[in-house]
């Protein structure tokens, strides 16, 4: 057996969903004790055969839930163990959905495991002990899955129950060993990620601005994929912003459609675009949109100019051929101006490709390790900000502001 093998604990068999009914694009099954492996093993086979008779509880497995009838669903499964390196139980992850997770259920429930409520199951992890910590960040990581509704997400936080205490381990072993810089280096990528992780976990709000008629409206159907807003060729339809959920490359996003952009005499439309101004300057992301195909409004190379990391600009009814003036603002502008038509459905691949990178997620590694809980990021933050002027050693300030939380 190698350092990465758990020993099996002896202890009852129990299951119970983790996740919650329906909504999630994941849902995470967990199964506690002793025969949880064995049991595990006459379910799931691997693409290259059975299961190791032996879990290692650093790694991940892959395979196909089911029996000798019939496969239910491709699962992912997280061998978990206690601080004495025993094994506890394992996590099933299977794709969300009532039936399935009913079906997987039935399967333990059939081969022994008793069902028990969510509760029963992440509270009979220990907490207490010199490293209850790790198995608070783990529990929280469980729980706060359960409000996840896309997969990646899912799967993000899944993973960070396993690195997440090992990076903190990591910074206060370095620290203490006096290497410093080395903690600090650890600690500073950790803190960058997890900014950019909030994106994965809190949807970010992405406005559609523009001119009236633009089709900005239309872009938010296309990329959320039904139709939730009302489109029409009358200037001035979409009054009051709304938002639309939408879900791109696994991050769920709330699109925010503004009322159109222009001078208007109408002061309930004025109201409403004012409105619209305040609910994209406080965006994580602005979709400016415009027609190519019609007149460009006096001002769009004054608005081009002064947008900055956080715009988008589309040039849309692509299927049309530009105008003179979108002709000759496009042959000038610095700044990448996307062509798409959200009526054809063209182009909008670079458009989701333009809000993932806007996000700061187009090179995001989700199973590095990043920080998910707001209050520990926002202590942790001020360890490694307050690095030059520290006086006693980051090991200790880490512990008190993780181990000791
Ligand atoms: N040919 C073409 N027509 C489009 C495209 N996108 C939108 N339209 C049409 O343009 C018109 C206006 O579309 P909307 O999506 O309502 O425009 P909007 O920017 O939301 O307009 P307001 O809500 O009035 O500000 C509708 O008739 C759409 O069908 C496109 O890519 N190509
Ligand atoms: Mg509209």
């Amino acid at each position: 057996m190698t350092s990465t093998q758990p020993h099996l604990k002896s202890d009852s068999l129990t299951c119970c969903p983790l996740t919650p009914p329906g909504v999630g694009a994941i849902a995470v099954i967990a199964l506690r004790g002793d025969a949880s492996w064995s049991l595990i093993r006459s379910c799931v086979q691997r693409p290259t055969g059975p299961l190791p008779e032996q879990p290692q509880f650093d790694r991940l497995y892959f395979g196909t839930f089911g029996d000798e009838r019939e496969t239910i669903d491709e699962v992912i499964l997280a061998p978990r163990c206690d601080r004495s390196g025993a094994l506890v139980g394992v996590d099933v992850s299977a794709h969300g959905g009532i039936r399935v997770v009913e079906r997987i259920l039935m399967t333990l429930t059939d081969k022994g495991a008793a069902l028990v409520s969510p509760g029963e199951c992440v509270i009979q992890e220990p907490q207490g002990g010199h490293d209850g910590w790790i198995t608070r960040i783990k529990n929280a990581a469980n729980l706060q899955m359960m409000r996840t509704t896309t997969r990646r997400a899912a799967m993000f936080l899944m993973n960070q129950a396993e690195v997440l205490p090992a990076a903190y381990t990591r910074i206060m072993e370095l620290s203490d060993a006096g290497r410093e810089d080395d903690a600090h280096a650890v600690l500073q990528s950790l803190v960058e990620r997890s900014d950019r992780a909030r994106h994965l976990l809190v949807p970010p709000r992405v406005s559609v601005v523009g001119p009236p008629n633009a089709g900005k409206s239309s872009l938010i159907n296309a990329l959320a994929g039904r139709d939730h807003v009302i489109v029409s060729d009358i200037e001035g339809t979409t009054r009051d912003w709304v938002t639309v959920p939408a879900v791109i490359e696994g991050i769920e996003l709330t699109l925010v459609d503004t009322a159109g952009l222009r001078d208007t005499p109408d002061a309930l439309e004025g109201i409403a675009i004012d409105r619209g101004r305040v609910a994209s300057a406080s965006s994580d992301l602005r979709i400016w949109v415009f027609d190519r195909s019609a007149q460009a409004p006096a001002d769009v190379p004054a608005i081009l100019a002064g947008l900055g990391d956080r715009d988008i600009v589309v040039a849309n009814k692509s299927d049309r051929a530009a105008s003179d003036s979108w002709s000759d603002i496009l042959g000038k502008s610095d700044r990448p101006v996307l062509a798409a038509s959200a009526t054809q459905q063209d182009g909008l691949d670079e458009v989701r490709r333009a809000i993932v990178c806007g996000l700061g997620l187009d090179d995001f590694d989700d199973a590095l390790p990043a920080e998910f809980d707001p209050e520990r990021l926002a202590r942790i933050s001020a360890e490694y900000r307050t690095n030059s002027v520290s006086i006693t050693s980051l090991a200790a300030k880490i512990r008190n502001s993780i181990v000791l939380d």
